[in-house]
C-alpha cells in the first residue's frame, strides 16, 4: 500500500474514532504534511466533531505551561474525561515527535490510553498554524477527546492569535518573569479568559496577582460580559488546579449561554478555510510560475509593451 493510498483513509479514520493511538498519530502526521489525503480525511471526520472543549494554554517560555497541562490532564482523567494535548512550538520545524521536555513533563500520562499527547512544529508548513492547529484539534475531537488542550508559547502575534481562538484561553504568568506589565506588552492581556499566576510558591506572586487583578478590573465590560478571573497555582505540586478547572468550567458555561462559543468557532473556521484557500491559490500560482506564461508577460513588461498591472491581470485570469 503506497503512502498516499486513498483507499487506506476509511480504515484509518475508523480506527482513530475508536481511539487507536497509532491511527490518531498517523492522521495528525497527515495534517502536518498537508497531505492530499486530508480532503477525504476531513470529510469523513466532519460528522464526529464539535463536542470537544478546546482549551488554549499560553504564556511566556518556562512559565509552567507543560507542568500545568500535566496537572490539568491528571485532574480531568480523575473525572473520566478523555484528553488530547497539542504542544505547538511555532519556532521548530514539524517533527512528529514529542519535544524532550514535554515528554518528560507530561510523562505521567504516556501510557494512559485516555490521553493523546502530540508536539507540533510549524516552521515551513503550508498554511501554517492557522490550518494545522484546527485540523489536529478536529482529529482529536473525532477520536473522542472531551477536552483538547493546545499549549503554545506566547511569544509572537500569530501564536497569541492561535491561543486566542480556543474555546477557553488560559494565560499563565509567573513572578519574576513575564509579570503583569510585560504580559500587557505582549498583548496577552486581551486574549485570556482565565489568568493564572503560576509558581505561587515564589516570592512576588501575590504582587503579580494584585497587579493583574487591577488591570483586569479596569477593563470596560459590556452587559453580560465575562470578567476573567485570576487563579493562583503551584502547578508542580498540583495546587490550585481544581480552582483552575472550576474557572474553566464557569467560562465554558458562560461561552455556551452567551453565544461566544459559537462566535469563536466560526472565527476559527474562517481562519482555517482562508488558510486552506490561500495555500491552494499559492500552489496554483506555482503552476503558473512554472509555465511560460509569466516569462512571456515579464518579457512584455520589460520591453515596454505591457504595463505591469495589465500583466498581473492576465496572470490572475490564468489562475482561473
Ligand atoms: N517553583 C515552581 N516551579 C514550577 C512551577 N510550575 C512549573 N515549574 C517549573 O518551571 C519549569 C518550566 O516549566 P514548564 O512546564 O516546562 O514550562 P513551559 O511554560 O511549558 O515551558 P516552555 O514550553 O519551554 O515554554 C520547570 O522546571 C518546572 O518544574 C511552580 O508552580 N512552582
Ligand atoms: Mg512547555
Amino acid at each position: 500500500m503506497s503512502r498516499w493510498d486513498p483507499a487506506a483513509v476509511p480504515d484509518l479514520v475508523a480506527r482513530a474514532r475508536e481511539g487507536e493511538a497509532g491511527a490518531v498519530a498517523r492522521l495528525i502526521t497527515l495534517v502536518e504534511e498537508a497531505s492530499p489525503l486530508l480532503r477525504e480525511v476531513m470529510s469523513r471526520l466532519q460528522e464526529h466533531t464539535g463536542t470537544a472543549h478546546v482549551l488554549g494554554i499560553t504564556g511566556p517560555p518556562g512559565v509552567g505551561k507543560s507542568t500545568s497541562t500535566n496537572a490539568l490532564v491528571a485532574a480531568l482523567r480523575r473525572t473520566g474525561q478523555r484528553v488530547g494535548v497539542l504542544a505547538v512550538d511555532p519556532s521548530s520545524p514539524f517533527s512528529g515527535g514529542a519535544l524532550l521536555g514535554d515528554r518528560v513533563r507530561m510523562g505521567d500520562h504516556a501510557l494512559d490510553p485516555g490521553v493523546f499527547i502530540r508536539s507540533m512544529g510549524s516552521r515551513g508548513q503550508l498554511g501554517g498554524l492557522a490550518r494545522s492547529t484546527p485540523q489536529a484539534v478536529r482529529v482529536l475531537d473525532a477520536a473522542g477527546c472531551d477536552v483538547v488542550v493546545v499549549e503554545t508559547v506566547g511569544v509572537g502575534q500569530s501564536e497569541v492569535e492561535i491561543a486566542g481562538l480556543a474555546d477557553t484561553t488560559v494565560v499563565l504568568v509567573a513572578p519574576g518573569m513575564g509579570d503583569g506589565i510585560q504580559a500587557a506588552k505582549a498583548g496577552i492581556l486581551e486574549i485570556g479568559d482565565v489568568y493564572v499566576v503560576n509558581k505561587a510558591d515564589r516570592e512576588g506572586a501575590e504582587r503579580v496577582r494584585r497587579e493583574l487583578r487591577t488591570v483586569l478590573t479596569m477593563a470596560e465590560l459590556p452587559e453580560g460580559g465575562w470578567r476573567p478571573p485570576v487563579v493562583s497555582t503551584v502547578a508542580s505540586r498540583g495546587e490550585g488546579v481544581d480552582d483552575l478547572l472550576a474557572a474553566i468550567d464557569r467560562h465554558r458555561a458562560w461561552a455556551v449561554s452567551s453565544g461566544e462559543l459559537e462566535r469563536r468557532r466560526t472565527t476559527r473556521a474562517r481562519r482555517e478555510v482562508e488558510a486552506i484557500a490561500v495555500t491552494a491559490l499559492r500552489e496554483r500560482w506555482g503552476d503558473v510560475h512554472g509555465r511560460s506564461e509569466l516569462d512571456a508577460l515579464a518579457a512584455g513588461v520589460a520591453a515596454g509593451e505591457l504595463d505591469p498591472y495589465a500583466a498581473a491581470d492576465r496572470l490572475l485570469a490564468a489562475l482561473g
